[in-house]
């Protein structure tokens, strides 16, 4: 059984979809962000950095519980436990490493950036929320170029780099103008892996 801290969010979502996707059983906790479950002493002792999802699998590597935080590292976790959602050749593995790289260290902050300003940081400071909304416009762009010519992500196949990527455009992708609306090729990619049962279920983990 694994027990999943997690929120209703994009990151979460790609936990939660992964999750599904491979058939693992477990039980979702909501943790309350707002009123700031996650700055305990006991909730930082699963992650010193304060933050969701995170995970912990009774039936670790070595049969002992394993607390794993970080949404790269939880899907390569879960890919690994499993054997699934992850290419054979090295080759795709350099590209599912990139793609992860790609969403996860520049795309997500661009929103997080867009959240922020919006909504936390006093003062909505709009010069600050046009520039993450005008660099996540970029990256989009950059995500439907490669798009165009390429049916997933990485080696052609449907990998735990779609599963980080997809709700970033289905949720995330609500905060800047016009959505998705102008990005043609991600919305092609997007609607095939919307129709997959599992992300279905995913996509409603603790909504
Ligand atoms: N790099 C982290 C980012 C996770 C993250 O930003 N989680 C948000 C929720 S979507 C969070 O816990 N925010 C709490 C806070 O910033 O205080 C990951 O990939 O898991």
């Amino acid at each position: 059984m694994i027990q999943l801290y997690s929120v209703f969010t994009a990151n979460g979502q790609k936990v939660h979809v992964m999750l599904e996707e491979c058939e693992l059983e477990y039980s979702a906790m909501a943790v309350d962000l707002v009123g700031g479950a996650h700055r305990t002493p006991e909730f930082r002792s699963l992650n010193p950095f304060a933050r969701v999802p995170i995970i912990i699998d009774e039936q670790g590597p070595d049969g002992n519980p394993i607390t794993v935080c970080e949404t790269i590292a939880i899907l390569e976790y879960l890919s690994a436990k499993t054997g699934r959602f992850m290419p054979s050749s090295a080759r795709g593995r350099v590209e599912v490493a990139q793609w992860l790289s790609f969403i996860t260290s520049n795309v997500g902050p661009l929103f997080r950036g867009i959240f922020m300003f919006s909504n936390i940081v006093p003062g909505k400071i709009q010069p600050a929320i046009e520039h993450f909304q005008t660099e996540a416009k970029k990256a989009f762009a950059v995500l439907d170029a490669y798009l165009a010519d390429h049916e997933f992500l990485a080696a052609n196949e449907y990998t735990i780099a779609d599963i980080n990527a997809y709700p970033v455009a289905a949720t995330s992708s609500k905060s800047i103008a016009r959505g998705l609306e102008p990005y043609t090729n991600i919305r092609r990619w997007a609607d095939s892996i919307a129709k997959r049962a599992a992300v279905q279920r995913g996509m409603k983990v603790l909504g």
